[in-house]
């Protein structure tokens, strides 16, 4: 079986980059570990503390996020890294020519419940190489990603990652190693299972209420096949799930807080994920425009998401076009 460090050796990418890779799947396992303990290892609950999202911090969201910091601002090739759990961008090696992005765990408010949670990275070259980066280094659209993945903690610890090659699927073994088990995957065009959180279906923009209602209607209605719907509340397995055998997500904008464009952040969980679903001949877009083309604003800036099979992906665009 290939590990990550040999397919990262044989991979045509700069040999910098594989050291930030290296360095995120070593501290991904780390906090895996963490999570096996579960109620055990004394991270289940919350702090007293809100990130910059409003979010009550869990306590392995502040452990995560310490120990993906504390690694990556370690390694000489990262210029610096943005966390959704920290409220700006912080410096690394001057000589660092990468910016890291990263939400350290998504998907927290199942950690006590022992559902699964992941770790979201994506990989912006630095600008400016060299020198101090500011905020605006690391707002470049999600076209410019050299790299981007997930650590997905469930049942196996999985780690997938492009750059920009196609998707490939590694698996934590019990000697501490990932090893590959799936190269090159590819998201099928069409799919019969949707996910979206219908409970906030009273608050979707008309063509999105549309586009469910169909959906519901099955056979019976104008797409004429029928649905299965899954919800899990953490996008990594979500996206995991659409990688291995295909479907939608979907997190649009509601009006619950219309100043905000969607739940899902921009900059640490649509890019990467977009670059992933794309690599594996997937869409992703915002419902106007593929996600990968929105020029950011600012770090944490919010997007609406709906990625997965592309057939699907361009039905839910149409609905909004013809709106
Ligand atoms: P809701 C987790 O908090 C997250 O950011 C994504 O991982 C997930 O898809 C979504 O929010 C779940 O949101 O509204 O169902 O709790």
């Amino acid at each position: 079986m290939l590990n990550l460090h040999d397919a990262l050796k044989q991979a045509d990418i700069d040999p910098a980059l594989k050291e930030v890779l290296d360095t995120i799947a070593s501290t991904c396992k780390s906090i895996g570990g963490k999570l096996r303990g579960g109620a055990l290892s004394g991270v289940y609950g919350s702090e007293s503390s809100e990130n910059v999202q409003g979010e009550v911090q869990k306590k392995l969201d502040v452990v995560a996020n310490a120990l993906l910091k504390h690694a990556l601002l370690n390694n000489r090739h990262v210029a610096g890294v943005a966390s959704e759990e920290e409220d700006d961008v912080i410096g690394g090696g001057d000589e660092g020519r990468y910016l890291v992005t990263f939400d350290p765990l998504d998907g927290s408010s199942n950690i006590d419940i022992n559902v699964s949670v992941g770790t979201i990275f994506s990989i912006l070259p630095s600008p400016k190489p060299g020198s101090q980066i500011t905020m605006d280094d690391f707002l470049q659209a999600g076209h410019q990603q050299v790299a981007a993945g997930y650590v997905l903690y469930g049942p196996a610890i999985t780690l997938v990652l492009t750059t920009g090659q196609g998707v490939d699927m590694y698996a934590l073994d019990y000697d501490g190693d990932f090893y590959q088990t799936h190269a090159n995957i590819s998201v099928p065009d069409s799919t019969q299972e949707f996910a979206i959180n219908m409970s906030n279906q009273r608050f979707w923009e008309e063509p999105m209420q549309a586009y469910v209602g169909d959906l519901l209607l099955g056979e019976d209605g104008p797409i004429g096949k029928r649905f299965n719907m899954r919800w899990v509340a953490s996008m990594v397995a979500e996206v995991h799930r659409i990688l291995t055998r295909g479907g939608i997500f979907m997190y649009p904008w509601d009006k619950r807080d219309p100043a905000k464009p969607g739940k899902l952040r921009l900059m640490y969980e649509g890019n990467p994920m977009s670059f992933l679903i794309e690599q594996a001949g997937g869409a992703a877009s915002t419902t106007r425009m593929p996600i990968m083309d929105v020029q950011p604003k600012q770090i944490h800036e919010r997007v609406s998401v709906v990625l997965g099979a592309k057939e699907e992906v361009a039905r839910v665009d149409q609905y909004h076009q013809n709106a």
